[in-house]
């Protein structure tokens, strides 16, 4: 018995220390394995579930590259999103299937006194490591529910998820390669490649006083262990509060600009109205843009789904999640006809950029159907709009949601 145990010890060891030279997706057809169906209501919402390496069935957006949403029932289970429930963005076809953890580096350029090429090790030694529990939200979350439809990938509300995330600061990278004087950005370009010359490559941006501030991370780990493949391995870029579309996926090179960097994803893709609501006149185009940064406030009903049956006169509970860009969640109200609103008692705090978890006993009064309206307010003061604001990429979105239950 005892020995079997070191035995067993032994080989996890060994496959742990495996999967550190080298992981890959494995043998596995591109396309992920067929899993079920699911609908999401609006037009055009049959979604295939498909199961990839390190994942659960996840609903298909897209096949090459893989894109995959998370199943809303998924964020019932708690204020963490399971690693292998996480959403999965990529945008250019010819993405990594085997990393190699030794030969991996990250290249830092650019604007600096030294040029850098660390390993996984250079890196993990580089500062003590810090910690961050974080919402990862695609920018177009929810934008098949814009009306008018607008184009895009037509994702419903599952294009987010929350975990705990271990790195490095960025300004440790930064610092420790020198930024020079006169430096206005940082871009940030991973393993992903377009697979036709004419592609613009997937590159980021941020602004040097961000980049340089105490909270993005270079992060190698999620939940407690390795980042999954799907989702960066072995490195990514987390910035909190920012929307995901900056979170760089097996990050590999890093460049202090100091100019503004003119890269198709920051200066055509992912920009919004330059006003403060994101928004025009549905179906209008915006006069002026700007590179989307910062989530707003928003909350969800977890453990109801639309079109769920409750009995009548019978207390239950509702909880939720809500989160914005870092300001933090005051208050999380419900109503049931959108004027007159309860106060839910907030859940644990994980920090200000975290998923907050709310809950609310209701006890529907009669039989019939029920409009449970859901609104958070930011210690900022933002409150989610009643009505929902419109831009032609369907980003940012933020109304207040509403869940139709029946009481039976
Ligand atoms: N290398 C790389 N990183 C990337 C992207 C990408 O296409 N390539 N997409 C970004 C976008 S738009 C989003 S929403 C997040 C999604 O992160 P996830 O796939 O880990 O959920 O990754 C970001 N990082
Ligand atoms: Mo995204």
């Amino acid at each position: 018995m005892h020995r079997s145990n070191e035995h067993d010890i032994a080989r996890r060891q060994f496959v742990r220390r495996a999967g550190l030279a080298a992981a890959s997706l494995g043998a596995l057809p591109l396309r992920g394995l067929a899993a079920g169906n699911e609908n999401l209501p609006f037009g055009n919402g049959a979604r295939e579930l498909v199961a990839y390496p390190q994942k659960r069935p996840l609903l298909r957006i897209t096949t090459r590259p893989p894109h995959l949403e998370t199943p809303f029932k998924v964020f019932a289970e708690g204020a963490i999103t399971p690693n292998d429930a996480f959403f999965v963005r990529y945008h250019l076809a010819n993405f990594p299937t085997r990393i190699d953890a030794q030969a991996y580096r990250l290249k830092v350029g650019g604007h600096v006194r030294q040029p850098l090429s660390l390993s996984l090790a250079d890196l993990k030694a580089l500062a003590e490591p810090a910690e961050v529990v974080a919402v990862n939200q695609c920018s177009g979350n929810s934008r098949a529910f814009s009306e008018p439809r607008v184009f895009g990938a037509q994702l419903a509300n599952g294009s987010m998820g929350n975990a705990r995330w271990v790195g490095v600061p960025l300004r440790a990278v930064l610092e420790k390669a020198g930024v020079m004087p006169g430096a206005k950005q940082v871009s940030f370009n991973g393993l992903d490649a377009p697979v036709l010359p004419a592609t613009p490559d997937f590159v980021k941006a941020l602004n040097i006083d961000l980049a340089l501030s105490a909270e993005p991370l270079i992060a190698w780990s999620m939940n407690g262990t390795d980042i999954p493949f799907l989702n960066g391995y072995p490195i990514k870029l987390i910035v909190p509060g920012y929307f995901g579309t900056y979170w760089v996926k097996h990050l590999s090179d890093i460049e202090v600009l100091d100019h503004g960097f003119e890269g198709f994803f920051m200066s055509t893709a992912y920009r919004v109205p330059d006003n403060a609501c994101l928004c025009v006149p549905a179906g209008t185009a915006p006069t002026a843009t700007r590179p989307i940064t910062s989530l707003p406030v928003r909350s969800f009903i977890t453990s109801l789904a639309d079109g769920a049956r409750i009995a009548a006169g019978r207390a239950a509970l509702l909880k939720g999640i809500a989160f914005d860009g870092g300001s933090g969640i005051k208050k999380v109200q419900v109503s049931e006809d959108g004027q007159q609103w309860r106060d839910a008692a907030l859940g644990k705090d994980l920090g200000r950029y975290s998923f907050r978890e709310w809950s609310l006993p209701f006890t529907p009064s009669k039989k019939g159907a029920v409009s449970l309206h859901v609104r958070a307010t930011s210690m900022q003061g933002d409150a989610q709009p009643a009505t929902a604001s419109w831009n032609p990429g369907g980003y940012a979105r933020n109304v207040v949601e509403v869940t139709r239950i029946v009481a039976v």
